[in-house]
């Protein structure tokens, strides 16, 4: 069992949500995350993308973690077992909780193939009172696999690529998430405005 750290004391801010929105420049606090969850291809990034735009051109702040961005940076000792899938929600849930509890909106693009962990990354924030909505991009398999836009199906039926959602590993599909984005006969804009629909109806935005 790793070495972890004992004798350490949660230590109290000085400055409440609300203020630190207010030197954000948002009147209310609207800190929360939003966790894309799908298969690869199917459209996460590009609607986190999409709404991140959309919000920071409403004046609220907003920044999206992408899988295949902090798997170059923060996450870059992880692979893709099981093991390391589950570190790596586990670690960027808690920096998407810093990023809500500061007053941004986070919009978290990961596979997070298995419900346990979605779970986690859910819990990390309501133990914190912060407001979480799991997003699933529901594009079937067939679609994803089609769309190849990094060619890493065929990779994955050829074999070169271990371990891949959908083909060598599985997807776990949420049961009960905030919302279910069907992108087959949608453009990137209308699945993009049901989330906006969502975080609208939830008051993040107003
Ligand atoms: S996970 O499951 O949440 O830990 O994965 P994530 O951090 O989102 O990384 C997924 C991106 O990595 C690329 N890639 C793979 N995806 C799934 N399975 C395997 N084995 C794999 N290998 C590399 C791929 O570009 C994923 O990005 P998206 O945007 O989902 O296609
Ligand atoms: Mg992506």
């Amino acid at each position: 069992c790793a070495q972890v750290a004992t004798n350490v004391v949660e230590q109290k801010h000085q400055v409440s949500r609300l203020k630190r929105s207010r030197a954000l420049g948002s009147r209310a606090f609207r800190g929360s995350t939003v966790w894309f969850t799908g298969l690869s291809g199917a459209g996460k990034t590009s609607i986190a993308f999409a709404l991140e735009a959309y919000l920071v051109s409403k004046g609220i702040p907003a920044y999206g973690l992408d899988g295949d961005n902090i798997r170059t940076g923060l996450n870059k000792n992880l692979g893709f077992s099981k093991e390391d899938r589950e570190e790596n929600v586990r670690r960027v849930a808690e920096v998407a909780k810093l990023f809500a509890d500061s007053g941004v909106v986070c919009l978290c693009s990961f596979v997070s193939p298995f419900a346990e962990d979605r779970e986690v990354a859910r819990r990390i924030h309501t133990d914190s009172h912060l407001p979480f909505f799991e997003v699933f991009i529901d594009t079937p398999l067939e679609v994803c696999e089609q769309r190849d836009t990094k060619g890493l199906y065929k990779k994955a039926r050829e074999g070169s690529i271990k371990g891949f959602t959908g083909i060598t590993q599985e997807y776990e599909r949420p049961e009960a998430p905030e919302l279910i984005v069907q992108t087959v006969d949608d453009s990137i804009e209308e699945s993009t405005m049901r989330v906006i629909r969502l975080l609208e109806s939830e008051g993040i935005i107003p």
